[in-house]
């Protein structure tokens, strides 16, 4: 398992960090998501056999939210 830590911008409120939470948490290979509101860090851990960081970038994205790193 491995853990990264992206940079998000654009959650506002809870509701933000259950969407990206809504998004991340399906994508098969994905064991846990953390996201702190007040940083906008969204920490993700994974089987780096079964999914890769650009998956969850693009599922970020896709929610409507800015990754930055
Ligand atoms: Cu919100």
């Amino acid at each position: 398992m491995e853990t990264i830590t992206l940079d998000v911008k654009g959650m506002t409120c809870m509701g933000c960090v259950a969407s990206v939470k809504r998004v991340l948490s399906p994508i098969v290979g994905v064991s846990q998501v953390d996201v702190v509101l007040e940083t906008g860090k969204v920490s993700v851990t994974y089987d780096a056999a079964q999914t890769q960081p650009a998956q969850f970038k693009e599922a970020i994205q896709d929610a409507g939210y800015q990754v930055l790193a």
